[in-house]
Protein backbone atom coordinates (compact mmCIF):
# COMPACT_ATOMS: atom_id res chain seq x y z
CA UNK A 1 0.00 0.00 0.00
CA UNK A 2 0.98 3.45 -1.29
CA UNK A 3 1.88 5.61 1.98
CA UNK A 4 0.47 9.30 1.58
CA UNK A 5 2.79 11.52 3.23
CA UNK A 6 1.44 13.77 6.15
CA UNK A 7 1.51 17.68 6.69
CA UNK A 8 3.09 20.12 4.79
CA UNK A 9 1.38 23.18 3.26
CA UNK A 10 -2.04 22.44 4.82
CA UNK A 11 -0.64 23.63 8.60
CA UNK A 12 -0.10 26.62 7.77
CA UNK A 13 -3.73 27.11 5.65
CA UNK A 14 -7.20 28.02 6.18
CA UNK A 15 -8.64 24.96 8.45
CA UNK A 16 -11.44 23.89 6.18
CA UNK A 17 -8.74 23.70 3.08
CA UNK A 18 -6.44 21.34 6.08
CA UNK A 19 -9.66 19.21 6.97
CA UNK A 20 -10.81 18.23 3.61
CA UNK A 21 -7.07 18.17 2.32
CA UNK A 22 -6.98 14.97 5.05
CA UNK A 23 -10.44 14.02 4.17
CA UNK A 24 -9.55 13.59 0.21
CA UNK A 25 -6.71 11.55 1.03
CA UNK A 26 -8.60 9.47 3.70
CA UNK A 27 -11.05 8.40 1.56
CA UNK A 28 -8.60 7.57 -0.96
CA UNK A 29 -6.48 5.50 0.75
CA UNK A 30 -9.72 3.80 2.67
CA UNK A 31 -11.45 2.94 -1.04
CA UNK A 32 -8.93 3.04 -3.63
CA UNK A 33 -5.74 1.15 -4.70
CA UNK A 34 -3.19 4.01 -5.22
CA UNK A 35 -0.02 4.25 -7.31
CA UNK A 36 1.87 7.17 -7.62
CA UNK A 37 1.04 9.76 -11.28
CA UNK A 38 4.32 11.44 -12.62
CA UNK A 39 3.04 15.36 -12.97
CA UNK A 40 5.57 17.11 -15.51
CA UNK A 41 9.03 17.38 -13.54
CA UNK A 42 9.09 20.53 -12.60
CA UNK A 43 5.47 21.19 -11.36
CA UNK A 44 5.24 19.10 -8.59
CA UNK A 45 6.24 22.06 -5.82
CA UNK A 46 6.41 25.41 -7.29
CA UNK A 47 7.50 28.88 -5.72
CA UNK A 48 6.65 32.13 -7.03
CA UNK A 49 5.64 35.61 -6.11
CA UNK A 50 2.42 37.58 -6.19
CA UNK A 51 2.11 41.24 -5.46
CA UNK A 52 5.06 40.83 -3.49
CA UNK A 53 3.65 38.02 -1.29
CA UNK A 54 5.33 34.50 -1.31
CA UNK A 55 3.14 32.05 -3.55
CA UNK A 56 3.55 28.20 -2.79
CA UNK A 57 2.05 25.22 -4.73
CA UNK A 58 2.12 21.52 -3.28
CA UNK A 59 0.42 18.95 -5.38
CA UNK A 60 0.01 15.33 -4.92
CA UNK A 61 -1.41 13.40 -7.54
CA UNK A 62 -2.23 9.42 -7.56
CA UNK A 63 -4.03 6.86 -10.60
CA UNK A 64 -5.70 3.86 -9.46
CA UNK A 65 -7.33 1.17 -11.81
CA UNK A 66 -10.01 3.10 -12.46
CA UNK A 67 -8.90 6.52 -11.98
CA UNK A 68 -6.14 7.97 -14.84
CA UNK A 69 -5.15 10.95 -12.35
CA UNK A 70 -6.31 11.92 -9.15
CA UNK A 71 -4.94 15.35 -8.71
CA UNK A 72 -5.18 17.07 -4.87
CA UNK A 73 -3.67 20.62 -5.13
CA UNK A 74 -3.19 23.33 -2.14
CA UNK A 75 -1.80 26.93 -3.00
CA UNK A 76 -0.90 29.63 -0.93
CA UNK A 77 -0.30 33.39 -1.52
CA UNK A 78 1.19 35.09 1.82
CA UNK A 79 -1.73 36.02 3.82
CA UNK A 80 -4.08 36.72 1.00
CA UNK A 81 -5.32 33.73 -0.96
CA UNK A 82 -5.27 29.83 0.08
CA UNK A 83 -6.81 27.44 -2.31
CA UNK A 84 -7.29 23.53 -2.22
CA UNK A 85 -8.09 22.29 -5.86
CA UNK A 86 -9.25 18.63 -6.24
CA UNK A 87 -10.35 16.21 -9.44
CA UNK A 88 -10.61 12.82 -9.86
CA UNK A 89 -10.12 11.78 -13.58
CA UNK A 90 -11.57 8.42 -14.53
CA UNK A 91 -9.88 6.39 -17.36
CA UNK A 92 -12.35 6.60 -20.36
CA UNK A 93 -12.72 3.09 -20.03
CA UNK A 94 -14.91 3.35 -17.16
CA UNK A 95 -18.92 5.05 -17.14
CA UNK A 96 -17.42 7.37 -14.10
CA UNK A 97 -18.53 10.80 -13.22
CA UNK A 98 -15.45 13.64 -12.55
CA UNK A 99 -15.38 14.53 -8.72
CA UNK A 100 -14.05 17.94 -8.62
CA UNK A 101 -13.87 20.25 -5.50
CA UNK A 102 -12.26 23.78 -4.99
CA UNK A 103 -11.84 25.72 -1.74
CA UNK A 104 -10.85 28.95 -2.80
CA UNK A 105 -10.26 31.71 0.69
CA UNK A 106 -8.50 34.19 1.85
CA UNK A 107 -7.46 36.25 5.29
CA UNK A 108 -9.12 33.98 7.63
CA UNK A 109 -12.12 33.29 5.25
CA UNK A 110 -13.13 30.91 2.30
CA UNK A 111 -14.85 32.89 -0.29
CA UNK A 112 -16.06 29.98 -2.55
CA UNK A 113 -16.40 26.40 -1.86
CA UNK A 114 -17.90 24.30 -4.51
CA UNK A 115 -17.72 20.12 -4.65
CA UNK A 116 -19.66 18.46 -7.26
CA UNK A 117 -19.63 14.83 -9.03
CA UNK A 118 -20.27 15.98 -12.67
CA UNK A 119 -21.25 13.24 -15.02
CA UNK A 120 -19.89 13.28 -18.61
CA UNK A 121 -21.58 10.26 -20.51
CA UNK A 122 -23.65 12.25 -23.38
CA UNK A 123 -27.27 12.55 -21.71
CA UNK A 124 -25.15 13.87 -18.56
CA UNK A 125 -26.93 12.76 -15.99
CA UNK A 126 -25.53 10.69 -13.60
CA UNK A 127 -25.69 7.10 -13.25
CA UNK A 128 -28.64 5.76 -10.93
CA UNK A 129 -26.87 4.48 -8.36
CA UNK A 130 -25.19 7.57 -7.50
CA UNK A 131 -28.36 9.80 -8.02
CA UNK A 132 -30.02 7.55 -4.98
CA UNK A 133 -27.59 7.69 -2.69
CA UNK A 134 -26.84 11.49 -2.84
CA UNK A 135 -30.98 12.63 -2.71
CA UNK A 136 -30.54 10.08 0.82
CA UNK A 137 -27.93 12.22 2.30
CA UNK A 138 -29.27 14.88 5.07
CA UNK A 139 -29.99 18.52 3.39
CA UNK A 140 -28.16 20.99 4.36
CA UNK A 141 -29.11 24.93 4.26
CA UNK A 142 -26.80 27.50 3.53
CA UNK A 143 -27.56 31.26 3.53
CA UNK A 144 -25.07 32.06 0.63
CA UNK A 145 -25.69 29.96 -2.74
CA UNK A 146 -23.42 31.38 -5.40
CA UNK A 147 -24.09 31.67 -8.98
CA UNK A 148 -22.05 29.82 -11.51
CA UNK A 149 -20.62 31.28 -14.64
CA UNK A 150 -21.27 30.41 -18.00
CA UNK A 151 -18.63 28.18 -18.88
CA UNK A 152 -19.93 26.00 -15.75
CA UNK A 153 -22.39 24.01 -17.52
CA UNK A 154 -20.37 20.62 -16.79
CA UNK A 155 -21.72 20.41 -13.26
CA UNK A 156 -24.48 18.64 -12.21
CA UNK A 157 -27.63 18.81 -10.54
CA UNK A 158 -26.52 18.41 -7.33
CA UNK A 159 -23.49 21.04 -7.56
CA UNK A 160 -23.21 22.82 -4.17
CA UNK A 161 -21.69 26.20 -4.66
CA UNK A 162 -21.39 28.23 -1.31
CA UNK A 163 -19.75 31.30 0.50
CA UNK A 164 -19.66 29.71 4.33
CA UNK A 165 -21.00 31.86 6.87
CA UNK A 166 -19.71 30.33 10.07
CA UNK A 167 -17.99 27.42 11.28
CA UNK A 168 -21.40 25.15 10.97
CA UNK A 169 -21.59 26.22 7.14
CA UNK A 170 -18.08 24.73 7.05
CA UNK A 171 -19.14 21.60 8.75
CA UNK A 172 -21.55 21.23 6.44
CA UNK A 173 -19.96 21.91 3.45
CA UNK A 174 -17.07 19.55 4.49
CA UNK A 175 -19.59 16.18 5.71
CA UNK A 176 -20.85 16.68 1.76
CA UNK A 177 -17.49 16.71 0.41
CA UNK A 178 -16.94 13.60 2.53
CA UNK A 179 -20.19 11.80 1.47
CA UNK A 180 -19.61 12.53 -2.16
CA UNK A 181 -16.05 11.17 -1.92
CA UNK A 182 -17.78 8.26 0.21
CA UNK A 183 -20.12 7.55 -2.92
CA UNK A 184 -17.54 7.60 -5.27
CA UNK A 185 -15.63 5.92 -4.18
CA UNK A 186 -17.05 3.03 -3.04
CA UNK A 187 -18.97 2.62 -6.23
CA UNK A 188 -16.03 3.34 -8.36
CA UNK A 189 -13.65 0.28 -6.47
CA UNK A 190 -16.09 -2.34 -7.79
CA UNK A 191 -17.17 -1.03 -11.47
CA UNK A 192 -16.17 -2.65 -14.28
CA UNK A 193 -15.04 -1.01 -18.33
CA UNK A 194 -17.78 -0.03 -20.44
CA UNK A 195 -18.70 -0.91 -23.64
CA UNK A 196 -16.51 0.47 -26.46
CA UNK A 197 -19.53 2.76 -28.10
CA UNK A 198 -20.09 3.74 -24.17
CA UNK A 199 -16.11 4.64 -23.69
CA UNK A 200 -15.73 6.75 -27.31
CA UNK A 201 -18.93 8.74 -25.22
CA UNK A 202 -16.88 9.38 -21.86
CA UNK A 203 -13.89 10.54 -24.12
CA UNK A 204 -15.75 12.92 -25.64
CA UNK A 205 -17.35 14.25 -21.84
CA UNK A 206 -14.11 14.22 -20.46
CA UNK A 207 -12.65 16.47 -22.72
CA UNK A 208 -15.41 18.87 -22.60
CA UNK A 209 -15.64 18.69 -19.07
CA UNK A 210 -11.41 20.06 -19.25
CA UNK A 211 -11.84 22.33 -21.92
CA UNK A 212 -14.66 24.17 -20.38
CA UNK A 213 -12.68 24.03 -16.94
CA UNK A 214 -9.83 25.37 -18.82
CA UNK A 215 -12.31 28.98 -19.29
CA UNK A 216 -12.17 29.73 -15.56
CA UNK A 217 -10.49 32.86 -16.10
CA UNK A 218 -10.15 33.58 -12.31
CA UNK A 219 -7.70 30.34 -11.72
CA UNK A 220 -5.95 31.67 -14.54
CA UNK A 221 -5.40 35.50 -13.70
CA UNK A 222 -4.25 33.97 -10.22
CA UNK A 223 -1.20 31.86 -11.97
CA UNK A 224 -1.10 34.51 -14.93
CA UNK A 225 0.03 37.12 -12.51
CA UNK A 226 2.25 35.02 -10.47
CA UNK A 227 3.72 33.40 -13.21
CA UNK A 228 2.82 34.71 -16.49
CA UNK A 229 0.56 34.10 -19.55
CA UNK A 230 2.34 30.94 -20.80
CA UNK A 231 3.17 29.54 -17.89
CA UNK A 232 -0.57 30.01 -16.97
CA UNK A 233 -1.82 28.20 -20.03
CA UNK A 234 0.70 25.47 -19.76
CA UNK A 235 -0.18 24.76 -15.93
CA UNK A 236 -3.88 24.87 -16.72
CA UNK A 237 -3.40 22.65 -19.80
CA UNK A 238 -0.86 20.34 -18.51
CA UNK A 239 -1.38 19.84 -15.03
CA UNK A 240 -5.04 20.92 -13.99
CA UNK A 241 -6.91 20.20 -16.88
CA UNK A 242 -5.09 17.94 -19.25
CA UNK A 243 -7.42 16.46 -21.87
CA UNK A 244 -7.38 12.24 -22.05
CA UNK A 245 -6.22 9.94 -24.72
C1 LIG B 1 -13.43 30.37 -8.51
N1 LIG B 1 -10.94 29.86 -8.51
C2 LIG B 1 -12.05 30.66 -8.29
C3 LIG B 1 -11.59 31.94 -7.80
C4 LIG B 1 -10.21 31.90 -7.73
C5 LIG B 1 -9.81 30.61 -8.16
C6 LIG B 1 -9.27 33.02 -7.28
C7 LIG B 1 -12.50 33.11 -7.43
C8 LIG B 1 -12.95 32.95 -6.00
C9 LIG B 1 -14.15 33.80 -5.67
O1 LIG B 1 -14.82 34.33 -6.56
O2 LIG B 1 -14.49 33.90 -4.45
C10 LIG B 1 -8.44 30.22 -8.23
N2 LIG B 1 -8.67 27.79 -8.17
C11 LIG B 1 -7.93 28.94 -8.31
C12 LIG B 1 -6.58 28.55 -8.56
C13 LIG B 1 -6.55 27.16 -8.59
C14 LIG B 1 -7.86 26.71 -8.35
C15 LIG B 1 -5.43 29.50 -8.75
O3 LIG B 1 -8.19 25.53 -8.28
C16 LIG B 1 -5.49 26.19 -8.80
C17 LIG B 1 -4.24 26.41 -8.64
N3 LIG B 1 -12.30 25.21 -10.04
C18 LIG B 1 -11.55 24.09 -10.02
C19 LIG B 1 -12.44 22.97 -9.87
C20 LIG B 1 -13.72 23.46 -9.79
C21 LIG B 1 -13.61 24.89 -9.89
C22 LIG B 1 -11.98 21.55 -9.82
O4 LIG B 1 -10.34 24.06 -10.12
C23 LIG B 1 -15.00 22.80 -9.63
C24 LIG B 1 -15.20 21.51 -9.52
C25 LIG B 1 -14.68 25.78 -9.83
N4 LIG B 1 -13.67 27.93 -9.07
C26 LIG B 1 -14.65 27.17 -9.60
C27 LIG B 1 -15.79 28.01 -9.88
C28 LIG B 1 -15.45 29.30 -9.50
C29 LIG B 1 -14.09 29.23 -8.99
C30 LIG B 1 -17.12 27.55 -10.46
C31 LIG B 1 -16.29 30.57 -9.61
C32 LIG B 1 -15.91 31.22 -10.90
C33 LIG B 1 -16.67 32.51 -11.15
O5 LIG B 1 -17.44 32.95 -10.29
O6 LIG B 1 -16.48 33.07 -12.25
Amino acid sequence: MLTIPTGSLREQQHPLVHRLADCIESNWQQYLDLSPYQLPDELGYVEGRLEGEKLTIENRCYQTPQFRKMHLELAKIGKKLDILHCVMFPRPEYALPIFGCDLVGGKGRISAAIADLSPVNSDRILPNAYRHQIKELPVHQFKEHRPLPDWADIFSEFCLFIRPNSLEEEDKFFSWGDELLKIHCSYAADTLPASPEQQAEILAGQHYYCTKQQQNDKTRRVLEKAFGVEWAERYMTSVLFDLPT
